[in-house]
C-alpha cells in the first residue's frame, strides 16, 4: 500500500537513497563518510521536503484561485512533538526512506532521534491545536494555523534528588529543516503610546493611537502534510524582532548600548513559552506575547483577503478566524480597531463583521484559569483597544442585557466584560463570548457544564451560540506512526483505510473473542511494554518486568487531576504488601510522566514524593518486586509517543466536573488501555463506546461533587472513617521516605486535610482503591483482559480528530474542501 496513494510523487527507495545523498553533499556541505546523525537527519528531511514544498505551493495555488472560505486557528501553543516519522508517513515514503538510510549504513530511528521536540505548548490545548491542524490539511480543507515561533518551548525537566529542575528547551539552536522565514511577509506592530481624538477629512471624530514603540514580526512557516500528501497547508508562527527604524536612529546617534536594549526588548515578546497551564500570571510579557501575535495574524488575513477583495462586506465569508480559548481574545478589538480606526467603518459595520467572523473554544472552568487583564494594564500597553472593549461593553449592556432584563443593574454587573472592583479587570471569557457567533466547550459533559455553570446567562441571551465539539487524535500520530505493529496488524485485518476511517477499526472487535487474535494483540502490547522497559531502565536506572500491569498517569500535574490520590493508592498497596507478604495481587508497575508549573510549590511537592515513595518501593526487597513506581523525567510528545502503546491501565481520575475533557484517555484506549476513570470530560463518552464493563469507573460524579461541597465537605470525616487512608496519611508525615527528614511530604497530606481537599481525593479513595481491586483481578485472566482491550482499541473511533474537525466544519466553521491539483 505505501506509494501507492500519495499525492506526492512515487518515489523508490533507491530514488530516496540519492535524494538524501544529494542532500548530504550540496545541502550540507558533507559527504556520507563524514556525516554525523544529525546531518544525516537533515538530509533526510530535505529529501522528503522536495515533495513536501511541491505540495504546499499546489496547495497554495488552488486556495488563490478558488477564494476559499479558510479557517484560521489562533493558538499561542501548538504542541508538534517531532515531525520527520510523522511526514514520512504522511508523505508514504516512510518504507522507502528506511530502507533507503539502511542501505546507507543508517537506522532511521537513531537518526529521527536527532530531531528536538517542537515542545511549544503545554499540554493538552497545545496538543489539540497540533492534532486539528494535522487533520484540516487531511480533509483538504483551507486552513492556516497562527502562533509564535517561541525561541524556547516548554522547559526541559530534569529530576535533582527527586526533584524538579527547569532547564531551557532550545529546538532550534542547530537549526530546523522544516521551517521557512516569508520576508515578504513581515508585520509591524504596534505598542504603548496614546490615544488622540482628532477630525477626520469627512468631519467626524477619528481615533489615531500614536505607537511609543514598534515591533517586528517575521512569519516562519511550517508546513502540515495531510495524510497522503493531498494538501500541504502552513502552521505560521510569528518572531519578535525590532523595527529597523529604532535600532539605526538610535544607534547613528551614538546611542549603541540602548540600540541593544531595544532589540533586546523587542525580542522578549516571543523569547519563552509561558510554561503555566490552568492557572494566568498576568504578565505584561505575556498580554503583549497575545497582542503580538493576534496582530500580526490579522494583518496577514486582511492582506490576504484584500487581493480580491475591496471592502470588508464579504470577510466573514471568507475568513474564520478560531480563538482556541480566550488567549488570542484581543484579537477581536484589534479587529474592531482596524475596521473603524484604518478602514472607516462604522461601528455597526464593523461588529457585524466581527461577530460574524470570530469564534471560541472553552477549554477549562477553573475559576484561576479564566483569564482576566487589569484595566491598568490594559490602558498602558494598548491605549486604544480599552477604549474599544469600553465600547463593546457600553453596547452590549444597554442594548443587550437592559432589553433581556430591564433596569436590572445586578445583572449589568454580573455580565460586564469589565469587573468592578478594587482593581478593575477585563474578562476575556465574556469578551470571547460577546464578540464570537459560536462558543463550544471539548467534550459533551463539558459543553454542558459551560452553558449551566460557566455562562448561564449568556446562555439565556444567546442559547443558538452554544455547541459542542467533542475533542480527537489524529490516528496518523497517536497509532501509525507510533505502534507500528499494532497498525500493521490493523493493516491485515480491517484493511489499510482505518488511518483515513478510524471507525473500520470497528471491524476488529468482531475478533475480541478470537484466541488468535487476543494472542496477536497481547504479543503487540508485550513487545511495547518491552520496549518502554528498556527505556525506563536508561532514564531512571529502574528495571520493570514487561509482565507485570502497566499503569500509567502521564500529564500535566495539578491537584485537580489528582496524581496524589494515585499516590494515596500505591502507598496503600505498599502498605498491603509489608504487613502481608502473601497479599494477593499481581505484580504491578505505576508510571507516571509529568512536568509541574515552576512556581506551583504543592504540584512539585507531588513529583518529590512519588520520587520518594519510588525509592523506598523500589528497593524494598520485602515486597519481591511485585510493585514498582517510576517517574519518568521530561514528560513530552515524544515520550508519549513510547508511553501510550504500553500501557494497560490508563489512569483518568480527576475530580468529576474539573477535566475539560482529556486526550490522553483517547490515545490509550486506542493503543488497547484499559481506563480506570470517573466520570468527567470524554471518560463519559469513552465509557458510552466501549461499554460499561469494558471501563472501570469509579468515584462521585459532578452532581455528587457538587452535592458535598454544598452540604460542607469536611475531609477529616473520611479521615477517621478509614483506618488504611488515616495511616497512608500519617505515612508522608514520618521520615520513611525521606529518611532524617521527617515533614519533607507533609505538605501533601496538609492539603488533604488542613487544605480542606479541594478536588476531594480522600472522599474517592475508597471507590478508587476498591475499584483498583477489580483492575487487578481482570488483567489476570488474560484471556478476558485481552478481549476488553481489543474491544477499546477497536471501539473508540469517534475520538478521531478528523471527527472533531468534521464537527467544527458543519456546526462552526462551513468550510467547502478544496482539493488541490495532482
Ligand atoms: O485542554 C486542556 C484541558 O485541561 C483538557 O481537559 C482538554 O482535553 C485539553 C484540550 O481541549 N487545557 C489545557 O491544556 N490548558 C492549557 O494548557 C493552558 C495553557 C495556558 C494557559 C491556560 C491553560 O494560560
Amino acid at each position: 500500500m505505501a506509494a501507492k496513494k500519495s499525492k506526492a510523487k512515487a518515489v523508490t527507495s533507491a530514488q530516496f537513497q540519492e535524494l538524501i545523498v544529494k542532500h548530504l553533499r550540496s545541502t550540507y556541505g558533507t559527504d556520507e563518510k563524514k556525516a554525523n546523525d544529525q546531518a544525516w537527519w537533515k538530509a533526510t528531511c530535505s529529501a522528503v521536503n522536495e515533495m513536501i514544498f511541491e505540495r504546499l505551493t499546489e496547495t497554495q495555488k488552488s486556495n488563490a484561485v478558488n477564494d476559499s472560505r479558510a479557517v484560521h486557528y489562533l493558538s499561542l501553543e501548538f504542541l508538534m512533538g517531532r515531525l520527520t516519522i510523522n511526514n514520512l508517513h504522511n508523505v508514504k515514503v516512510f518504507d522507502q526512506a528506511r530502507e533507503a538510510l539502511k542501505a546507507l549504513g543508517k537506522d532511521i530511528n537513531e537518526i529521527c532521534d536527532e530531531e528536538p521536540d517542537m515542545a511549544l505548548g503545554n499540554g493538552g490545548l497545545g496538543r489539540l491545536a497540533a492534532c486539528f491542524i494535522d487533520s484540516l490539511a487531511t480533509l483538504n480543507y483551507p486552513a492556516v494555523g497562527y502562533g509564535i515561533h517561541y525561541e524556547h518551548g516548554l522547559f526541559r525537566q530534569d529530576i535533582q534528588g527527586g526533584r524538579q529542575i527547569e532547564r531551557p528547551d532550545s529546538w532550534r539552536e542547530y537549526g530546523n529543516p522544516w521551517e521557512i522565514c516569508r520576508p515578504e511577509s513581515v508585520q509591524e506592530i504596534p505598542l504603548y503610546g496614546y490615544v488622540e481624538t482628532v477630525f477626520g477629512e469627512d468631519g467626524q471624530l477619528r481615533k489615531v493611537w500614536h505607537a511609543g514603540r514598534k515591533i517586528k514580526g517575521v512569519p516562519w512557516d511550517i508546513p502540515v502534510v495531510g495524510y497522503e500528501a493531498q494538501t500541504v497547508n502552513v502552521l505560521r508562527l510569528w518572531e519578535s524582532k525590532a523595527a529597523d527604524f529604532f535600532d539605526w536612529d538610535v544607534f547613528n546617534a551614538g546611542g549603541y548600548i540602548d540600540s541593544q536594549a531595544e532589540k533586546s526588548q523587542a525580542e522578549a515578546v516571543s523569547k519563552v513559552l509561558y510554561p503555566n497551564d490552568e492557572t494566568e500570571a498576568g504578565k505584561e510579557l505575556r498580554l503583549i506575547q497575545q497582542y503580538f501575535f493576534c496582530a500580526c495574524s490579522l494583518k496577514d488575513i486582511i492582506r490576504r483577503y484584500k487581493r480580491n477583495h475591496s471592502d470588508f462586506s464579504n470577510f466573514s465569508k471568507q475568513a474564520v478566524i478560531q480563538l482556541n480559548d480566550t488567549h488570542p481574545t484581543v484579537a477581536i478589538p484589534e479587529l474592531m480597531r482596524i475596521l473603524v480606526d484604518e478602514e472607516g467603518l462604522n461601528w455597526d459595520d464593523a461588529w457585524k463583521v466581527c461577530n460574524e467572523s470570530f469564534a471560541y473554544t472553552n477549554h477549562t472552568l477553573l475559576p484561576e484559569a479564566l483569564e482576566k487583564w487589569g484595566v491598568h494594564l490594559f490602558e498602558k500597553v494598548l491605549p486604544r483597544h480599552i477604549e474599544v472593549i469600553y465600547e463593546i461593553n457600553r453596547r452590549f449592556l444597554e442594548d443587550v442585557v437592559e432589553k433581556k432584563w430591564p433596569g436590572n443593574d445586578e445583572m449589568k454587573r454580573r455580565l460586564s466584560i469589565i469587573e468592578e472592583g478594587e482593581s478593575r479587570m477585563v474578562r476575556m471569557a465574556y469578551l470571547a463570548v460577546v464578540g464570537s457567533f459560536k462558543t463550544n466547550g471539548v467534550a459533551a459533559m463539558h459543553s454542558e457544564l459551560v452553558k449551566e455553570d460557566l455562562f448561564p446567562e449568556f446562555y439565556e441571551l444567546w442559547p443558538e451560540r452554544f455547541v459542542n465539539v467533542t475533542n480527537g487524535v489524529t490516528p496518523r500520530r497517536w497509532l501509525l506512526a507510533c505502534n507500528e505493529q499494532l497498525a500493521k496488524m490493523y493493516d491485515k485485518t480491517v484493511g489499510t483505510d482505518w488511518p483515513l476511517h478510524l471507525d473500520q477499526l470497528k471491524g476488529a472487535a468482531k475478533l475480541a473473542d478470537n484466541t488468535k487474535f487476543q494472542k496477536e494483540f497481547m504479543a503487540i502490547k508485550r513487545e511495547k511494554k518491552v520496549e518502554l522497559a528498556d527505556e525506563i531502565e536508561k532514564l531512571c536506572g529502574i528495571k520493570v518486568s514487561p509482565d507485570a500491569m502497566f499503569n500509567i498517569l502521564i500529564k500535566r500535574l495539578h491537584e485537580y487531576k489528582r496524581q496524589h490520590l494515585a499516590l494515596l493508592h500505591i502507598l496503600a498497596l505498599y502498605r498491603r504488601l509489608l504487613e502481608n507478604p502473601d497479599y494477593d495481587m499481581g505484580p504491578q508497575v505505576f508510571i507516571f510522566g509529568s512536568k509541574a508549573a515552576p512556581g506551583y510549590k504543592l504540584a512539585k511537592d507531588i513529583i518529590y514524593a512519588i520520587n520518594k515513595v519510588a525509592d523506598k518501593v523500589n528497593n524494598d526487597e520485602r515486597i519481591k518486586g511485585k510493585l514498582k513506581v517510576v517517574f519518568m523525567p521530561n514528560y513530552r510528545v515524544t515520550l508519549a509517543e513510547k508511553l501510550f502503546p504500553a500501557g494497560d491501565v490508563s489512569l483518568q481520575i480527576s475530580t468529576a466536573g474539573f477535566e475539560a475533557s482529556g486526550t490522553g484517555n483517547m490515545k490509550f484506549a486506542l493503543n488497547g488501555a484499559l481506563t480506570i476513570g470517573t466520570m468527567d470530560g470524554a471518560n463519559v463518552e469513552i465509557r458510552e463506546e466501549v461499554g460499561d464493563e469494558n471501563i472501570f469507573i469509579f468515584g462521585k460524579n459532578c452532581d455528587e461533587v457538587k452535592a458535598l461541597k454544598a452540604e460542607g465537605y469536611n475531609p477529616w470525616d473520611y479521615y477517621y472513617a478509614n483506618p488504611e487512608l488515616k495511616a497512608v496519611l500519617d505515612w508522608l508525615d514520618t521520615d520513611f521516605f525521606t529518611p532524617g527528614k521527617p515533614g519533607e511530604l507533609s505538605s501533601i497530606k496538609n492539603s488533604m486535610l488542613d487544605g480542606g481537599d479541594p478536588y476531594l481525593c480522600l472522599a474517592d479513595y475508597e471507590s478508587f482503591t476498591n475499584q483498583y481491586v477489580n483492575v487487578d483481578a481482570a488483567y489476570r485472566d488474560q484471556a478476558k483482559w485481552a478481549k476488553m482491550a481489543i474491544i477499546n482499541s477497536a471501539s473508540v473511533g469517534k475520538f478521531n480528530s478528523d471527527r472533531s474537525i468534521e464537527d467544527y466544519v458543519e456546526r462552526i466553521w462551513k468550510l467547502e474542501k478544496v482539493l488541490p491539483k495532482q
